[in-house]
């Protein structure tokens, strides 16, 4: 067999629809590598004959291994803390009124806009190496922390350095309408002209943007200006995602599945209408039960009805240091299971196969699955169900992205 590697005495959660059973499974299987991508996948009684002195061969010691885990939505470069006022909230403050004061996302684009590259650039190292750790082989990082065109820039710039030098690969996507920067202060229309017709022309034409982003919520900004952000996007031939229906029904849901968006996330507010266009249009809905618990929000995203309309649903951090301070994918595989009621079935889905679609790279990543990357993880589990059970014994052995060994110690 013409291959580069092989992975034997491994069961596999490949998390492949066309595989029956639960999550996928395969007990006993292989996976063999031929150029960084998955070549061959099954269960190792029909391996065909290898020669196992022609290739590197693998033992899992009959651990699982899964594809690598994608966080699909993060705020992980960010200058500064917010230690302060997490220690206010604690004291009755909300994170509404917060923000209203001038604090919240704006200390967070002051210290950001404070920010060198390189300042920006180890935070994100150190980031992405605890992600890493866990398993996590994909993540995607958005801007809106500078909220003017230098920082958006620098953001997404530093981004993409990441990408190209850790071996965690990073998906960009630009979120300038995030908040309503001082210097614009009542002038929400004028903000929204600036990002249409300055930031977003500047970081398309430089490529550091795969996908648009808003915060469309009544601290941050309406349905029409969403929209003319959307049309701008796709004036740049970019998709389009949405932050929605976090801590008001906005209707944003209904509005991004008119612009075919990739996702919308957060969602605890949504209701039917909105379920029922997101299914329609084959939008993902992102659930992010970091930001819950964090801001201890109580209302809880409709997850039947996403189930009885069958919108993928993908889980994800967040990651950001105002509503979701917590750098850890198995940790939402945890919460999304006791805050949301997901089954753990549903919360592995919600970080490979369902996440990939969140950010239109389902093709490439997500399963194990001939011809997609070799990206695995080997954990030392004895059932997938035990990744979302516990958390704080990091089970992750091994990590391999396209088809390297990736592993940090
Ligand atoms: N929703 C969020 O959860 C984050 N941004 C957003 O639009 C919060 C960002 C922050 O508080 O710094
Ligand atoms: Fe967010």
């Amino acid at each position: 067999m013409e291959w580069d590697q092989l992975w034997i005495e491994v069961n596999l959660a490949t998390l492949d629809p066309a595989q029956p059973g639960a999550y996928g499974a395969i007990e006993d299987g292989a996976v063999a590598i031929k150029d960084g991508k998955i070549a061959w996948v099954g269960p190792r009684s029909a391996l065909p004959e290898f020669d196992p002195l022609s290739m590197p061969v693998y033992r899992g010691h009959g651990g699982w291994l899964t594809p690598g885990l994608i966080d699909c939505h993060t705020h992980l470069l960010f200058g500064g803390t917010r230690a302060a006022e997490f220690e206010q909230r604690l004291q009755g403050a909300s994170y509404e009124s917060i923000a209203k004061a001038g604090g919240g996302i704006l200390s967070t684009v002051r210290a950001t806009r404070a920010a060198d590259e390189e300042t920006l650039f180890q935070g994100g190292r150190k980031r992405l190496n605890s992600l890493l750790r866990e398993g996590v082989t994909t993540v995607e990082i958005k801007s809106g922390y500078g909220l003017d065109l230098e920082t958006e820039s620098r953001m997404l710039q530093v981004a993409r350095q990441l990408g190209a030098m850790h071996p965690v690969e990073v998906v960009t996507t630009f979120l300038g309408a995030h908040a309503l920067p001082e210097a614009y202060k009542g002038n929400a229309q004028g903000y929204v002209q600036e990002v249409i017709e300055r930031h977003l022309p500047a970081i398309a034409e430089a490529g550091l943007a795969d996908a648009v982003d808003v915060f469309c919520e009544n601290i941050a900004f309406d349905l029409d200006q969403t929209e003319a952000v959307f049309q701008a996007a796709k004036a740049h031939g970019l998709p389009v995602k949405l932050h929605a229906e976090q801590l008001s029904n906005m209707g944003g849901s209904a509005l991004a599945a008119r612009y075919q968006a990739l996702s919308v996330d957060h969602l605890e507010c949504l209701d039917e209408a909105g379920v029922k266009a997101i299914a329609e249009s084959g939008t993902v809905a992102v659930l992010l039960p970091g930001a819950f618990y964090y801001l201890r929000e109580t209302r809880l995203p409709p997850l039947e009805l996403l189930r009885q309309y069958r919108v993928p649903m993908a889980l994800a951090s967040d990651f950001n240091p105002g509503s979701s301070p917590l750098c850890s994918t198995l940790l939402m595989l945890n919460m999304g299971c006791t805050l949301f009621g997901l089954t753990p079935e549903e919360a592995l889905a919600g970080v490979t196969r369902h996440a990939a679609q969140a950010l239109g790279l389902q093709e490439r990543v997500g399963q194990l699955k001939v011809g997609m990357e070799a990206d695995l993880v080997l954990w030392e589990i004895g059932h997938p169900a035990e990744l979302a059970w516990q958390y704080g014994c990091n089970p992750c052995r091994e990590v391999m992205k396209h088809g390297q060994l990736v592993t940090l110690r």
